[in-house]
C-alpha cells in the first residue's frame, strides 16, 4: 500500500509512523460516518474533563468497544467498560472500522476500542502522550473524517522538536513502534474543508489496544 513512512525529515523517535494519505474513497467514508452515527445514538458524545482542574475538553467523544475512554476531575484518564452517563456496556466496533484496523495494525489481535473524537470548529487537543493502554506493542490507527485538520507530531518528550502535517478525510494514520510514545495533538481545524458531515467538522476515530494478550 503506499503510504509515506518516517523518514529523515522526523526524528528516531517518529520512527513507526506511516501515513495513508487517501487511504479511504468518498463511498467508505461515509460507511465510517454512517457507523459513527451508529453508536452515537446508543452511546452519546460527553466531554470528558482533564484531572485535577476539572476543565471540560472542547473535543466532544464516544467510544465503542469494549472499553471506552474517559476522564474526570477526580479520577483522571483511564478506560471504563461502561459509559459515564447512561451506564451502558458500549456497542461493539462496527465492521468498517475493524475492516481498517485489519488492513494497516501488522498486529495479530484484534483492537478493544474505538475511540471517537468529535471536533466542531473551534476544538483542539493538546499535545500529550497516549499512555493509558497497557499494551504498547500495538499500534494506534487513526481514521479522519470531514473537515481538515492542523496535527502535530514530537518525539518522546515533551521538548523535542515537532512537526506539523495536514489531516484530510480517508487519510489513516498508523502509530506503531516508537511513535507510540510520541507527543501529539490537533492544533486546529479548518472549518469548510469538507462536505461529509452534516453541519461541517471533523471526527477522528482511533482504534486501540488496551489490554495485553494473553500468554504473552
Ligand atoms: C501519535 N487524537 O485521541 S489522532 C487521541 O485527531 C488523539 O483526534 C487526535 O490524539 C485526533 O489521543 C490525533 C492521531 C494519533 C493518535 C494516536 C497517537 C497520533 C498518535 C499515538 C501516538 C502517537
Ligand atoms: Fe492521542
Amino acid at each position: 500500500m503506499p503510504h509515506v513512512d518516517s523518514h529523515a525529515s522526523l526524528n528516531t523517535s517518529q520512527t513507526g509512523f506511516r501515513l495513508f494519505p487517501g487511504l479511504l474513497d468518498a463511498a467508505r467514508q461515509r460507511s465510517l460516518l454512517e457507523a459513527v452515527q451508529g453508536v452515537l445514538a446508543t452511546a452519546p458524545a460527553y466531554h470528558a474533563r482533564m484531572p485535577k482542574t476539572g476543565q471540560r475538553m472542547s473535543v466532544a467523544m464516544s467510544n465503542a468497544g469494549r472499553y471506552g475512554w474517559y476522564s474526570d476531575k477526580d479520577q483522571g484518564y483511564r478506560y471504563i467498560e461502561r459509559h459515564p452517563e447512561t451506564d451502558r456496556a458500549w456497542p461493539a466496533i462496527p465492521d468498517p472500522m475493524m475492516a481498517v484496523w485489519w488492513s494497516v495494525a501488522d498486529y495479530d489481535h484484534a483492537p478493544e476500542c474505538c475511540l471517537i473524537n468529535l471536533y466542531r470548529e473551534t476544538a483542539k487537543m493538546g499535545l500529550h502522550q497516549d499512555r493509558d493502554e497497557a499494551e504498547m506493542a500495538a499500534p494506534v490507527v487513526s481514521i479522519s473524517l470531514g473537515d481538515d485538520a492542523l496535527f502535530r507530531l514530537g518525539g518522546t518528550t515533551r521538548k523535542a522538536p515537532t512537526r506539523s502535517f495536514k489531516l484530510a478525510s480517508g487519510d489513516v494514520l498508523v502509530l506503531g513502534g516508537a511513535a507510540r510514545l510520541a507527543y501529539h495533538g490537533i492544533d486546529r481545524v479548518m472549518g469548510g474543508t469538507s462536505r461529509l458531515i452534516p453541519g461541517g467538522g471533523r471526527i477522528n476515530l482511533t482504534l486501540r489496544r488496551v489490554t495485553r494478550p494473553i500468554g504473552r
